[in-house]
This record gives structure tokens, sequence and C-alpha cells, in this order.
């Protein structure tokens, strides 16, 4: 039985001459390696705008079956912000101390992280980022609320998450994917229904003055690009 629905239009595309195809990688690589995950934000204000474009390009991402399963919940009052972090700091605190394995620490000390996270109320912004487990709908016959399943939404998020990431690197800004552990506050602190699950929390702003880094490297391209001809 052929159940499609599908309705198609020409695909708008403009093909680039070769020198422009690569000019363009090359240049969006190089800005790319630049991106550094920050801890250190200062408080200075972000226009709105920048966040908006980023939430706008996240929410362009491919998703299975286009179900878009994602909220981007964007705080700036410092209440909440406060709220959130005494809870992540809270969580932090319990799981660095107890909850975390020795082999975890060990993978994460050159990084110098611990259960301080004064980063989320620093930044003028912090996204948070909800995964729609499954959908929710209104049956039009009973009025009842239906569940609708999602397919691929881990996936789907972590693409949106990363042209996210893209959007505000490439906007002059700073970011860090911070997953405190377990996120279910998140859900209360900012009134989220149960079928959204915290995915990251994403504090955005310019790096304070005096930010350092974690020294790290990446892997070279010859170890993680494998050619299968
Ligand atoms: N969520 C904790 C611990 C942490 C875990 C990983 I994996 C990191 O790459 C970094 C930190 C924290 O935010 O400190």
């Amino acid at each position: 039985m052929n159940t499609t629905t599908a309705q198609y239009s020409p695909l708008q595309f403009e093909r680039l001459p070769a020198d422009e195809q690569l000019a363009r990688s090359g240049a969006f690589l190089a800005q790319m390696q630049t991106r550094r995950t920050v801890r250190d934000f200062s408080t200075e204000p972000v226009p709105f705008e920048l966040i908006e474009n980023a939430v706008a390009t996240a929410a362009s991402a491919p998703s299975g079956a286009n179900q878009q399963p994602w909220t981007f919940v964007v705080v700036s009052s410092p209440a909440i912000k406060q709220q959130i972090r005494a809870a992540a700091e809270a969580e932090e605190r319990e799981s660095y101390a107890h909850r975390m394995s020795e082999e975890w620490l060990a993978a994460l000390a050159h990084l110098g992280t611990d259960w301080h996270k004064p980063h989320l109320e620093d930044a003028p912004y912090l996204i948070v980022v909800f995964r729609q487990a499954y959908g929710l709908t209104t049956d039009p016959q009973t009025g009842e609320t239906v569940k609708i399943k999602h397919y691929y939404s881990e996936e789907s998020v972590g693409i949106a998450v990363g042209m996210l990431l893209c959007s505000l690197h490439l906007a002059g800004l700073a970011t860090l994917t911070h997953t405190p552990s377990p996120m279910g506050f998140l859900n209360a602190i900012l009134n989220r229904p149960a079928n959204e699950r915290p995915y990251v929390v994403i504090p955005v702003g310019f790096p304070a003055d005096d930010a350092h880094v974690p020294v790290i490297t990446k892997k070279p391209l010859g170890e993680v690009l494998v050619r299968a001809e």
C-alpha cells in the first residue's frame, strides 16, 4: 500500500564555482578552529538578536521525520539564573564528591573543572535546550491529549545544538556546553512539561577579560578521517 502524502517543490540550489567552494569551506574551517569552550564569562550584555539568530539557525536543522523535537529556553533573568546556578551547583557538588567514578574524575582532571559554576550567573544568557522525547497533540474528535512518537530525537537535537554553537561562535560570542547531572531541576525552574527533557545548558556571552582555557589539542585529521576507496 502506498501511503505517501509527500508534496514536492523544485530545490533552490546555488551551484558555486569550485574556487568559491574551497574558499568558503576553508574560511569556515579557520573560523571554527578558533572556537574554545569558555568557563570565565563577562557580565557584559549581548544583543538579543544574536541569540535569536542562533536559535533560528538551530531550528533550521534537519530532524527525524522533520519533527523538530526541540525547545530553546532563553534565560536572562538574574533571579532565574541564580536559581539554576544554585540547583546545578548542588547537583555538581554531590557528583564531584560521590557520584562520579575515579576513572571519570581522572579523565576530566586536565580540564580543571569542579562544582563551582559562576558562569551560570555571569553569562548574560543561558540557552537551556530541551529534547522533546515525544510530542503532544489534542485529538480533534475526543479533545484528549495524545502522545506522538518522536524519531531520532537525540540525534536531531545534537545536530541542532552543533549549529547553534557555530552561529554563536561566528557572531563573536563565547559558549559552554554544560550538562549538570541530573538535570531534572530545569523542568521545575523553567516550568517545562514532562515530554521535554533537559539536553544541555549553554551559557552565552563575552569571555571575561582574564578568561583562561585549558591547553588541549584536537586529534590530527589523519586519525579521524578514514577514506574507504
Ligand atoms: N558536568 C560536570 C562534569 C564534567 C563532565 C564532562 I564529560 C566534561 O567534559 C566537563 C565537566 C561539570 O560541568 O563540571
